[in-house]
């Protein structure tokens, strides 16, 4: 393996102007999907593969384009919105962006780099410094769970140990401040389970102070109900990696850098911490689910079995056999893309241990490491998965048919709808992954998943949106090329008839396959409902929308089932509504995220405002939460607390939410929506795109993620729903 390169760097006090040139970054996409950024070392390169509007809108380098038609209407402003959206479309039809906003991934890919001995290169170190400076808190220098979040032990004694290993020296001013704001939290010393991983890995904290993490639990018998496999999958998958080294108790040599960190990062000399009085000190400005009393006493116990386990040293063995076995499982279904980055990076660990560093997995992994480092105008992250491309590709192409902005207007419209039809065909799974029951996935033939087809995982409402956004364009679009045949649409449907629960409603990767109460065990304390999938509004939501649409379509394939689901369905989502009348978003911020998506679904089995008790409630939920301006607002903590708080400014984002959900519950007084879509007008920009706001996306109730197309996709959609639906109401004479 190439030596990598950690030595200092000397770089200045601040990040606000860029460490590397802008102009030289371009973004490469490739492989049905795959995004990397690639920076031009030399004129000649640069000069050979120029930079993109693409490259350029995600490095906020000006794009310079013309000041468009001011619009009259919803349906002016929704074109030009596509005018200037098109220029963001990657040559393969799907909309590369950002999808950043947790700050606890960049770490794992820092210090799992640093331990396996990956490189980066120094525009990469520089750019990911640059973005830790940028994103600490500019009051206390710190860094939260998320973008937006106050500071904590987790994220800044994380995001603190990446600087340093990225070469920023103790002193420099940003590390003076982190640090100083770290000893105010106490110290690394109550960082949150994950973080304690972290730190021990690299050899800054003592395994000895992290509760037990026994890959034992894998040579359990599959029936028990806590057995791994029916816990939540990326629960599962991150503990999966971290129990084999757990039981490694590997450790990085000690070197001049851990060795100063074991001094920076407490406020005690690091030989006299006591670690085993560690593993429940958890700061509490981290903790989001405490420890019940359950997971104390299974810590015990479990505390007991390390001690004993040397006794039988064959079990420890063959625990760590079957860990490792499921290690390349994932690996191999994956094409070494993972789950998510938070696994992938334990994964490559583990990798590393077991087939060492000129094995083909420790290359797969080094070179995989790049799908997940974003590179923007505040400087380079590491996004939540590989990419959004599937979801933001579904919901604009809804949005532009429904809008009929599909080239009946304009020359160019219809080549990117084709194009983005043709990257929807390249991106549905076609087989069943490679290791399939023996690695205890769910079926995949005929699914999408959220980013590319090579991540390979299922989703629900992935799956949902895609067939949506497929059968409206192979249906409603005058001339469109029939790429993905009737098979293809019915595997799909399968795959959706697989995934409902008892109670009606859809999980988001696999159904449930464990009891609620396996909650109490927790581990992770930053983060909410993890254990186990649940069913989620929004996941059983977009089933009902894409099955009703395709029965429209193909009313005889496995109609008697689809019915069936979608009545079940039905009932799951009336039994969720809130008694204020909304629905609580798990995935989006929040109630105006999922009220949209019900309403949606309630219209399209004939309940609106006039015809539902439920969707009249819901209507009038949202329209009490209107404000002056004619936007909505939500903070990011209804999600933390499944309650409606307000933001201090109105959001482009949830204002069309909201607006989406009273068009599709047919609310008969234009006012509202009116006034919605006057704010969504007012915020639009000369060239037709939509500025950044807020965060609009969360996950596990704690964890808040960006979803940056959305300001283009529910805009441009709702504006052309609007368009049509207050023209209706005029011609029915609504005041
Ligand atoms: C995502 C992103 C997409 C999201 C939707 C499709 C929006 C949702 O409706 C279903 C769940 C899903 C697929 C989802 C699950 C959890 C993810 C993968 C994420 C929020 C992106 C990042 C997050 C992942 C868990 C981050 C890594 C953190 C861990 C706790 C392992």
């Amino acid at each position: 393996a190439v030596a990598a390169d950690y030595t200092p760097l000397d770089v200045p006090a601040s990040g606000t102007t860029p460490f590397t040139d802008l102009t030289r970054w371009r973004l490469l996409v490739n492989d049905g999907g795959r995004h990397t950024w690639q920076y031009m070392r030399t004129d000649e390169q640069a000069a050979n593969w120029p930079q993109s509007e693409v490259d350029r809108y995600w490095l906020g380098i000006p794009l310079n384009l013309p000041t468009l038609p001011k619009p009259k209407t919803p349906l002016e402003a929704a074109r030009n919105g596509y005018t200037f959206y098109k220029h963001l479309q990657s040559p393969d039809g799907h909309w590369a962006g950002e999808y950043g906003g947790p700050m606890f991934i960049l770490p794992g890919l820092v210090i799992s780099s640093y331990i396996t001995g990956m490189p980066f290169t120094r525009e990469e170190r520089l750019e990911m410094i640059r973005y830790l400076f940028n994103r600490a808190h500019p009051e206390d220098g710190g860094w939260g769970i998320h973008i937006e979040g106050h500071s904590t032990v987790f994220g800044t004694a994380l995001n603190y140990v990446s600087l340093r290993i990225l070469g920023v020296d103790a002193e420099h001013p940003v590390c003076i401040k982190a640090r100083a704001h770290l000893h105010k939290l106490g110290g690394a010393t109550g960082i949150p389970a994950w973080g304690k991983f972290w730190l021990s890995v690299l050899g800054v904290y003592s395994w000895e102070g992290m509760n037990p993490v026994p890959p034992e639990l894998w040579l359990l018998p599959n029936f028990l109900p806590f057995h791994p496999h029916r816990w939540w999958i990326h629960t599962r998958q991150v503990y999966l990696p971290m129990s084999y080294i757990y039981a490694s108790s590997h450790t990085h040599p000690l070197n001049p850098l851990t060795l100063s960190l074991r001094s920076e990062l407490y406020t005690q000399p690091y030989q006299t911490i006591h670690w085993p009085s560690q593993r429940n000190n958890i700061a509490s400005v981290d903790v989001y689910t405490p420890h019940t009393h359950l997971l104390d006493v299974m810590n015990k116990l479990l505390g007991v079995w390390e001690l004993v386990s040397p006794l039988v040293p064959f079990v420890r063995k063959q625990a760590m056999d079957i860990a490792y076995q499921h290690v390349v499982y994932e690996d191999e279904n994956t094409s070494y893309q993972c789950l998510a980055p938070v696994n992938k990076m334990m994964n490559q660990i583990v990798r590393f241990l077991v087939d060492g560093p000129s094995s083909h997995a420790y290359e797969m992994h080094s070179l995989r490491r790049r799908d997940f480092m974003w590179m923007g105008e505040e400087g380079l992250r590491v996004t939540g998965t590989n990419g959004s491309q599937l979801w933001d590709l579904s919901f604009i192409m809804q949005g532009i048919v429904e809008s009929g902005l599909e080239g009946k207007e304009r020359e160019g419209d219809m080549d990117s709808v084709r194009r983005a039809l043709g990257w929807l065909d390249g991106g549905q799974i076609l087989d069943d992954p490679k290791w399939y029951e023996v690695a205890y996935r769910h079926t995949t033939k005929g699914a999408w998943g959220f980013s590319t087809r090579e991540q390979g995982y299922t989703v629900s409402d992935c799956t949902g949106e895609g067939l949506k956004a497929v059968l409206y364009l192979q249906n409603q679009v005058e001339g469109i090329p029939q790429l993905i045949s009737d098979r293809r649409l019915c595997d799909a449907v399968d795959v959706l008839l697989t995934m409902q629960n008892p109670s009606g409603g859809f999980a988001s990767y696999e159904l449930i396959r464990g009891p609620r109460w396996l909650e109490w065990i927790n581990p992770a304390e930053v983060f909410g409902d993890i254990m186990i999938e649940y069913a989620y509004p929004e996941c059983t939501t977009s089933t009902i929308t894409a099955l009703s649409i395709f029965r429209k379509y193909y009313p005889d394939y496995r109609a008697a089932e689809i019915d069936l689901t979608i009545t079940h369905a039905i009932t799951y989502l009336h039994s969720v509504q809130q008694p204020s009348g909304g629905w609580v978003g798990c995935w989006g911020i929040c109630f105006t995220y999922a009220t949209q998506f019900a309403l949606e679904s309630l219209s399209l089995v004939g309940e609106t405002y006039e015809t539902s008790k439920s969707a009249r409630r819901a209507c009038e939920f949202l329209v009490g939460k209107q404000r002056g301006d004619g936007g909505w607002g939500e903070s990011y903590k209804s999600c933390e607390q499944s309650a409606w708080v307000e933001h201090e400014e109105t959001q482009i984002v949830q204002t069309c939410w909201a607006v989406m959900a009273l068009i599709y519950a047919r609310y008969p007084e234009r006012g509202p929506i009116e006034r919605g879509v006057r704010l969504v007008m007012g915020r639009q920009l000369d060239d037709g795109s939509w500025p950044q706001e807020a965060i609009e996306g969360v996950f596990n109730k704690n964890c808040m993620i960006s979803y940056p197309n959305f300001k283009f996709s529910f805009s441009i959609w709702m504006l052309g729903r609007a368009d049509k639906y207050l023209r209706e109401l005029d011609a029915a004479g609504s005041s």
